[in-house]
């Protein structure tokens, strides 16, 4: 079966500029070879992606916040629209027509008012059908006469409304004055010369006369003089009746306090609801509108959304979701974080400067052009992630690659690299909490959960004078999320080196990972600049050794 939703194409948590520019170059080789990809990402872009988005014209991927199944997933299209204004007898077809139990009903907007069921309609008919009353029913008295298929002997005002009930007369004159009620809407037969003339002293909303029976002169005279509308219907008293009462306007019966749910509603949310109340449907709404129904008995979600990894691999750094939802591809440059897919997939994972590299190089091995824009986005993440070619990540092949993309996108590779990377330095206005959270991942080394942010600028002060603050912050996020220790690179990009700041235990560990005394809060690390080559592996390495 083929799925009506599209691929995405997504990066990691707090996206950088390889994740995002990766994504959107990546979707769009996708969709070259045909296939229907949108790039997305999980959370905000950073100023130095947004310089290079800018620059060259590109929008920002898709924000999807998780993966969880939603109703939009679930929600069945509603084909048969019931207005409020609509007969019972209109209501009563559709239902038995499309075997519904239950309806959702609109006003004439398409806004949702209420909800009707069988056993609302089926109440409706149990009742004493002579007794039924139209009054505030918004009954006309031309929905009588149609729906009894009358011929009109005095007219009157057809628009009017009929305010009383259906009266079936069948006793004597003295019955009749008592049974009788102003706005009433009396059904009686022929040859009752006086009860007709007697019907006509109130101030009914109209007289049909059943059977196609006869009618005297003087009794339509009384009428016209009355102002009474007189109308003649081939069916029986009983049928009539049964009919009119079917002129009854859906509003009048439906429930007007229905339980409806929105297309974000997380599944997990509604299932609750669902089992308490446990009515056959719910409708769904957007502001108010109905857009579809969701079924009690259809609450798996079909198909799972597939998506693309670029430039990462771990459950840890992926969407909120990532479980439910179908990873078809995973394209990246970092260590295998110990993924497990349901089925064979699609890997190139290669040990590359940035994911970017690899996502040019497929373009070219596919024989598809790239376009100055992609070129352009695809030069900034080799530029962002080997930091213009210095980080010891930075091989030969991103060199080249990037080399050509610049070509291709029309730019001073060095120039442009500088301002960008500038653009994305320092700390601007970001808040201690913002550092300390910046471009933060989260890895497990062994037994360990640890979180490592990295932020880079141009010169030490202006974040070092935050020290005291940035390591409250970066407690205080360790202990919310219930990590063992977080650390924090502030990555001097023209000097070529690291302060490592870190909270948490065990200390040990940093000191061990980076031979040097770690008693402290922070180490001075000349030379590093890469988070995934040389702080991640001393780290995996010294929680090898203390469990050897
Ligand atoms: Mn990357």
């Amino acid at each position: 079966m083929s799925s009506m939703k599209p691929i995405y194409v997504i990066g990691h948590r707090n996206p950088d500029t390889d994740t995002i520019c990766s994504a959107i170059a990546y979707a769009a080789l996708k969709r070259a070879g045909g296939e229907d990809a949108v790039a997305a990402r999980t959370g905000p872009v950073n100023a130095e992606t947004k310089y290079a988005l800018e620059y060259f014209g590109a929008e920002a991927p898709m924000f999807l916040s998780d993966l969880y199944p939603r109703v939009k997933d679930i929600m069945l299209t509603n084909d048969t629209v019931v207005r409020e204004t609509d007969t019972l007898h209109y209501l009563g077809e559709v239902m038995q027509k499309n075997a519904l139990r239950s309806v959702p009903v609109t006003d004439a907007e398409g806004i949702l008012a209420g909800i009707v069921t069988v056993s609302d309609l089926a109440q409706r008919y149990f009742e004493e059908i002579n007794m039924q009353n139209l009054d505030k029913a918004g009954v006309t008295l031309r929905a009588v006469i149609s729906i009894t298929e009358s011929k009109v002997l005095v007219p009157e005002d057809e628009k009017a409304l009929v305010q009383g009930t259906v009266r079936i007369v069948s006793g004597s004159r003295h019955t009749v004055e008592k049974l009788i009620h102003p706005g009433d809407v009396v059904l009686v037969g022929e040859g009752r010369y006086e009860s007709m003339m007697e019907i006509l002293q109130h101030n009914i909303s109209c007289l049909i006369i059943t059977d196609e029976g006869k009618v005297a002169d003087d009794v339509l005279k009384k009428a016209k003089k009355n102002h009474i509308l007189v109308a003649r219907t081939p069916y029986d008293a009983y049928t009539a009746a049964r009919l009119i009462n079917q002129c009854v306007p859906v509003g009048y019966i439906m429930k007007k306090n229905m339980i409806s749910f929105e297309m974000q509603q997380l599944l997990s949310d509604i299932k609750g609801t669902i089992a308490s109340t446990n009515f056959r449907n719910y409708p769904v709404v957007e502001n108010g509108r109905l857009i579809g129904l969701v079924s009690r008995d259809n609450l798996m979600v079909p198909e799972p959304e597939r998506v693309i990894l670029v430039d990462h691999n771990e459950r840890g750094q992926a969407i909120e979701g990532i479980e439910n939802a179908r990873i078809v591809e995973i394209i990246d440059h970092h260590r295998l974080g110990g993924m497990q897919t349901g089925e064979p997939i699609y890997i190139r994972e290669e040990p590359v400067g940035c994911t970017a590299t690899i996502i040019a190089n497929m373009y070219w091995q596919n024989e598809v052009e790239i376009s100055p824009t992609i070129a352009g986005l695809l030069l900034s993440a080799i530029i962002s992630d080997t930091v213009l070619f210095k980080s010891p990540t930075c091989t030969a092949y991103d060199t080249k690659t990037a080399e050509r993309l610049a070509a291709l996108a029309g730019v001073k590779m060095v120039q442009y690299g500088m301002d960008m990377l500038k653009a994305g330095s320092g700390i601007g206005t970001m808040s201690p909490m913002e550092i300390a959270k910046k471009d933060m991942k989260e890895f497990q080394f062994g037994d360990y959960h640890v979180l490592i942010s990295q932020i880079s600028v141009m010169g030490y002060e202006e974040v070092m004078k935050l020290k005291e603050q940035l390591l409250e912050s970066m407690t205080a996020v360790c202990e919310q999320k219930g990590f063992d220790l977080s650390l924090l690179m502030v990555t001097n990009i023209l000097e070529e080196s690291t302060e490592l700041l870190y909270v948490g235990s065990p200390k040990t560990l940093i000191g061990d990972a980076f031979q040097k005394n770690a008693a402290g809060n922070a180490i001075f690390l000349p030379g590093v600049m890469s988070r995934k080559k040389q702080i991640v592996p001393p780290l995996s390495e010294a929680v090898r050794q203390l469990q050897l």
